[in-house]
């Protein structure tokens, strides 16, 4: 037999035939469609500190990635929601209460409601009621389609509730996939409880996460966690029903809450450690990455520090507290100010985060 070696010209067509068979694959298979490009924000210039290294951890091996925070201003009581399924709390006296048994690990934002109770986000049931005596699924569909990703909610005086949908296309467990493919899936949404109804607010928010009342109610802010701002939704006055630009930020918002003196406390997320920002700009590499779970974990880089920012009603920024290298806490998602100490919440630590703020100077 005659045994003949590929020329370099075959071996090169298939070469590119192999390879351009694997994008094709890859692109098919993809758990993402026709992402867009991401637009990353500037690289910040704000001077970077280690303040939120001296934090003071609470709950620590109780608190399992407890990933907001809020507070009964009447009794000084937090109430956090954990991966174990619990809504838990901790009183003044420094004693941890496992205080409910939810049995759901997909609790994310809360809210305190005026008779006592709490209101919890659950990324797969909607919103749910959570009190002394019992548990409700108070929403769960909106238009006829089950609320999916609920993320962030506070309570108007009125009793209405407002909440953000994160996507409507991916869940909490693949949440990086929203941002890889870089359209906007989240909502706003109303829960109005004298008609026991959900209607939309906004469709179309680059991964909807945060949200928080202005003191006079006059507007909600919400966060966009890709789009690296929030925005104002005006509830009343003349501009009733629209939103415009609040800040602009040098990373991604996650949950916000309003501070005593009626400024706001923003936790921001690392999207992607620097070096890898290119993924973002790249559709390819995009589908490449959201096909391969270990691939996520490299270019999400939320793990990797964290930092909080105050910004006052007008968008500027008052203060940044930061750990940008992840030494104490990192994926924070939530900062909290009560009686002079901020408590912050974090999707990777095991307790809540306790820094008082005099001591603190930046
Ligand atoms: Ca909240
Ligand atoms: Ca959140």
């Amino acid at each position: 037999m005659d045994f003949k070696l590929p020329s370099s010209k075959a071996f090169a067509f298939f070469s590119i035939g192999s390879l351009l068979a694997l994008v094709t694959q890859i692109v098919y298979f993809s758990p993402i469609s026709s992402p867009e490009i991401l637009q990353l924000p500037p690289p910040s210039t704000i001077p970077s500190n280690s303040l939120l290294q001296g934090v003071k951890k609470l709950g620590e091996g109780f608190l399992k990635k407890p990933e907001d925070v809020t507070v009964d201003e009447n009794t000084g009581i937090l109430y956090t929601s954990t991966r174990d399924g619990w809504v838990k709390r901790l009183h003044r006296n420094g004693s941890l209460e496992d205080w409910k048994w939810v049995g759901s690990e997909t609790m994310l934002g809360l809210s305190m409601s005026a008779d006592g109770g709490v209101i919890v986000c659950d990324s797969q049931q909607g919103l749910l009621k959570v009190n002394d005596e019992s548990i409700t699924n108070i929403a769960s569909h909106v238009n006829g389609t089950k609320i999916s990703f609920a993320d962030d909610v506070i309570e108007a005086s009125d009793g209405s509730l407002y909440f953000s949908v994160g996507s409507t296309k991916f869940q909490l467990h693949n949440w990086y996939l929203d941002v890889l493919e870089a359209k906007p899936h989240g909502q706003l949404l109303k829960y109005d409880p004298l008609l026991n109804e959900t209607t939309i607010l906004l469709n179309d928010l680059g991964f909807a996460n945060g949200v928080a009342l202005s003191q006079d109610e006059q507007y909600l802010v919400i966060c966009e966690s890709w789009k690296f701002r929030c925005l104002k939704y005006w509830l009343k006055g003349q501009n009733t029903g629209r939103t415009e630009i609040f800040i602009n930020l040098p990373r991604a918002p996650d949950n916000i809450n309003l501070a005593p003196d009626g400024s706001f406390w923003i936790a921001l997320l690392e999207v992607s450690p620097s070096s890898l920002n290119f993924i973002h700009k790249w559709r390819v590499a995009k589908h490449l990455i959201a096909s391969f779970p270990n691939l996520i974990e490299v270019v999400n880089g939320v793990h990797s520090k964290a930092m909080v920012m105050k910004v006052a009603p007008d968008g500027r920024i008052l203060r940044t507290l930061d750990d940008p290298e992840g030494k104490v806490m990192s994926f924070v998602t939530s900062a909290v100010e009560y009686e002079g100490n901020l408590y912050l919440g974090s999707l990777k630590c095991d307790f809540i985060g306790k820094l008082q703020l005099e001591a603190v100077h930046s």
